[in-house]
């Protein structure tokens, strides 16, 4: 496959969290791991993709992060990082309580609301780096156009808002990229395809940014809702497509379709993608197990190279280390034809 462009985030095994308390204790070992971005690159490797890797942080970057995220947020991130040893994590413990001054764990509560994504000592700079990767992508993009540009990244970005941590998600790498393409004058519209709705997207999106997300039920799943949350919903710029834990392969692929046709609609000039491997019901992550499984992923990028509109890909989700390098190329065969 030529002309596939990758922009790697390579400092990405700074952030390398071992033990993942999603479920409760014990907990297993942690799903995202530096393996899933070798694997999800194996498959790239396959397709003859150019990998370009980038590393660490300038300045331009961290100021467009800098504008993304709140500022006490991107505070507390640097800080606490800092503060941590190697092998050592973070995990909340008080809920929305403790000031200025209390002990990390106690701070980390007032920035995320779940205790499976431990912040470690390099959760941050590999996060940074990873917004270089995608602001390298986004250059790519704009002076080339085609869609054949993919950020190459991890930690994850979906689950991410503007003053939020949590699903495995420190900075917005899909919102940051439609800013970057945005403040080259583009109307950019996000599509979501990963497993989970990508509820710190939706917070970054406007009837003048839409977000279109095919997703497993958000209060079944992670990030498990509540159904009261304006998030879980549709609304202004928000087009939601529900994947039933009973869904055929067919009726995902429909419903792809749909969401793909609603978000054309909207008129933008480009599309970023949040292309999440973890439709895959061999991945460990779903708590509602789907038929869909890697060679179904070259009819998803089918459906959604229908756009008919220049991509910009940025990797979400995929935990399936086994089967991540086949969902990779079923995905791209489909997408690029
Ligand atoms: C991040 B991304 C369910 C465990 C859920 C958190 C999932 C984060 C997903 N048994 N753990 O959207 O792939
Ligand atoms: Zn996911």
């Amino acid at each position: 496959m030529t002309g596939l462009r990758l922009f790697l985030g390579a400092d990405h095994h700074r952030h390398a969290p071992l033990i993942d308390l999603s479920d409760g204790p014990p907990g297993f070992p942690h799903l995202e791991t530096p393996a899933r971005l070798l694997a999800m690159l194996e498959g790239f490797e396959r397709l003859g993709a150019d990998i370009q890797p980038v590393r660490g942080v300038s300045a331009e970057t961290r100021a467009a992060v800098a504008a993304l995220h709140a500022p006490a947020y991107l505070e507390f991130l640097e800080a606490t990082c800092r503060s941590i040893g190697p092998l050592e994590a973070v995990l909340p413990t008080v809920f929305g309580g403790g000031g200025p001054d209390a002990p990390a764990p106690v701070r980390a509560g007032r920035f995320c609301r779940e205790i499976g994504t431990p912040l470690t000592q390099g959760a941050f700079e590999a996060a940074l780096n990873a917004a270089e990767a995608v602001r390298a992508a986004a250059a790519a993009f704009l002076e080339a156009g085609g869609d054949g540009v993919v950020a190459a990244v991890r930690p994850p970005g979906h689950h991410a808002g503007r003053a939020r941590y949590g699903g495995y998600c420190f900075v917005n790498n899909a919102a940051l990229a439609a800013e970057t393409l945005e403040n080259a004058g583009r109307r950019v519209a996000i599509l979501d395809v990963d497993y989970h709705l990508g509820d710190g997207t939706a917070e970054f999106a406007s009837p003048s940014r839409p977000y279109a997300s095919l997703h497993a039920d958000p209060v079944a799943n992670y990030p498990y809702l509540d159904p009261a949350d304006a998030a879980a919903r549709e609304g202004p710029g928000r087009f939601y497509e529900t994947v039933p834990p009973s869904a055929s392969v067919e009726a995902i692929h429909a419903g792809a379709e749909r969401l793909v046709a609603r978000l054309a609609a909207a008129r933008p000039d480009c599309v970023v993608l949040s292309l999440g491997l973890d439709l895959n019901g061999a991945d460990y992550i779903q708590d509602e197990e789907l038929s869909f499984r890697a060679p179904d992923f070259e009819g998803l990028g089918a459906r959604v190279s229908a756009l008919g509109l220049p991509v910009l890909t940025v990797l979400e989700g995929g935990y399936d280390v086994a089967t991540l390098p086949d969902c990779v190329t079923a995905f791209m065969t489909g997408f690029r034809g």
